[in-house]
């Protein structure tokens, strides 16, 4: 890693939002890229985080002021991941699926989309299928994408899937699907158009669509 990414990583992993907003800046003004950024320190300290919940070390508390100090240097990279002369290329609705509270690999997804020039409709998280059936009425998207980081709650991508089915507007929609529990196997078995593995996957796969 580079030196410079340091501290970024270790205030992710302490939870260190100034830290993390202080580091995010510095390397900006040192021109790292924001690519390398967000790929050399702020996602491996995110799975460094998992790691230590995984074996005990962190608790839900921890996760949580981590996330909000990733989430805070997402924020000042934002707008050096979007390119701002993209034209809007297409509208996207995205959603993390009910009874799912993890938002970051989302947000980073909607980053990554809006960064190729998609017009983009967040629902945030926990977002039930009826909220996505509405969603898709009321904007008319192109894609629907949806994010699920529990074993627990990719089974509501399936239930959402059969809402946009049974609302009748399944043929006017691709259906993409991520998240770290997914294949692209289950992608398959529940209907859904497509699985990106990343933020920059799905949006390479989200401009085949159009
Ligand atoms: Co949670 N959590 N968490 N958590 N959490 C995980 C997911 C876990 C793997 C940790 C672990 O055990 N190692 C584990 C899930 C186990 C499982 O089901 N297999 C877990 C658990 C168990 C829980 C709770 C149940 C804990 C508890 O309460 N006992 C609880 C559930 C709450 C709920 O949702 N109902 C919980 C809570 C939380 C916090 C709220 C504290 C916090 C989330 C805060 C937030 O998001 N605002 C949190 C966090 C931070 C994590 C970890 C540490 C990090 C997730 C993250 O942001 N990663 C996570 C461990 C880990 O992933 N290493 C963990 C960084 C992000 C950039 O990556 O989200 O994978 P990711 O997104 C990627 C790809 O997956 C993909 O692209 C993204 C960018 O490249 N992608 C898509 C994602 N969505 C996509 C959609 C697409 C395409 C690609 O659409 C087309």
């Amino acid at each position: 890693m580079h030196e410079i990414l340091t501290p970024i990583y270790q205030g992710i992993v302490d939870g260190n939002l100034e830290a993390v907003k202080t580091g995010v800046q510095e390397a900006l003004q040192a021109e790292v890229p924001a690519g390398t950024i967000l790929k050399e320190s702020l996602v491996p300290a995110m799975t460094e985080v998992g790691r230590l919940f995984e074996e005990g070390e962190y608790f839900v508390p921890e996760m949580l002021v981590a996330a909000r100090a990733m989430q805070g240097g997402l924020e000042i990279l934002k707008p050096f991941l979007v390119a701002s002369d993209v034209k809007p290329a297409g509208k996207v609705i995205i959603g993390t699926v009910k009874g799912d509270l993890h938002d970051i690999g989302k947000n980073l997804v909607a980053i990554m989309l809006e960064g190729v020039g998609f017009e983009i409709h967040d629902l945030g998280s926990d977002v039930p299928p009826e909220r996505f059936v509405e969603a898709v009425n009321r904007y008319q998207p192109q894609i629907v994408c949806m994010s699920a980081l529990l074993t627990t709650t990719m089974t509501n991508m399936s239930v959402t899937v059969e809402a946009i089915r049974q609302a009748g507007l399944r043929n006017q929609v691709k259906i993409m699907v991520g998240g770290a529990p997914l294949t692209e196997t289950y992608a398959k078995q529940i209907g859904a158009d497509g699985y990106a593995a990343d933020a920059s996957a799905a949006s390479r796969l989200a401009l085949t669509y159009l």
